[in-house]
């Protein structure tokens, strides 16, 4: 089973995966954590040239195709080998970032991201997707309380389009959960489960 979090900047998927990774543990089933951008050797390179504030000047083009490059190498180096050997596999960020950043926040054509989430994944999408959704005034308070990277130095209506598109997904996606990320971590991490228990 391939899951993934999503969410605005600050909304809590880091903590709600990672409960998630040790619960399964905990299980004794075989779980692999792992992220966008960075879940390989050369997407760790990859991650500090597109979160370090000092890059300001990346193009958007140049971003786009890194988050690319990151995904693919992701996708061939660690989420296929991991499905195929019966791991469940949990992301932290995937494809609906990309979305939810660059075609809500940065403004490119749907179309083009989501011919490039096809291409960069060979079309692998997550079983189920759990969206933390909190407004992105919090988000960003909880994000920034250590030094900002680049994300989070853009203005709030940026970060307000990234929430609008991220909804916008949710809607029209059955394998898309929204979760209120204002409950606390016990609350929402309940609700995971009693999700997951389902299937
Ligand atoms: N990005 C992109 O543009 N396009 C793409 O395709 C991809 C990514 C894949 C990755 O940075 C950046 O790349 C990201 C989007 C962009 N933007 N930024 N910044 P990252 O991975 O370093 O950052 P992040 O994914 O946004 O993580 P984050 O800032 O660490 O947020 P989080 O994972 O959502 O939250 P958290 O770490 O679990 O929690 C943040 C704080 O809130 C922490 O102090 C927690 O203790 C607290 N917290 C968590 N849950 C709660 C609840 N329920 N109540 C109260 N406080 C809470």
């Amino acid at each position: 089973m391939f899951i993934t979090f999503e969410g605005p900047d600050g909304s809590g998927k880091t903590t709600q995966s990672k409960l998630l990774y040790e619960e399964l543990r905990r299980r004794g089933k075989g779980v692999v954590w792992t992220r966008e951008p960075g879940g390989t050797d050369l997407g760790r390179s990859i991650r500090q040239l597109l979160l370090d504030d000092q890059n300001a000047s990346l193009a958007p083009e140049t971003e786009l195709f890194l988050f690319a490059a990151d995904r693919a190498q992701h996708v061939a180096k660690v989420l296929r080998p991991g499905l195929a050997a019966g791991q469940i596999v949990l992301c932290d960020r995937y494809v609906d970032s990309t979305t939810a950043y660059q075609a809500g926040g940065r403004g490119f054509s749907a179309e083009l991201i989501a011919s490039l989430n096809a291409y960069s994944t060979g079309g692998l999408l997550p079983d189920i997707t759990f969206l933390l959704d909190v407004p992105s005034e919090i988000g960003l308070q909880r994000a920034t309380r250590q030094k900002a990277d680049k994300f989070e130095q853009e203005s709030l209506a940026f970060h307000q389009k990234v929430r609008a598109k991220y909804l916008e997904l949710a809607a029209a996606q059955t394998r898309i959960h929204v979760l209120d990320g204002l409950q606390t971590k016990e609350a929402i991490f309940q609700q995971i489960m009693a999700r997951l228990d389902m299937l």
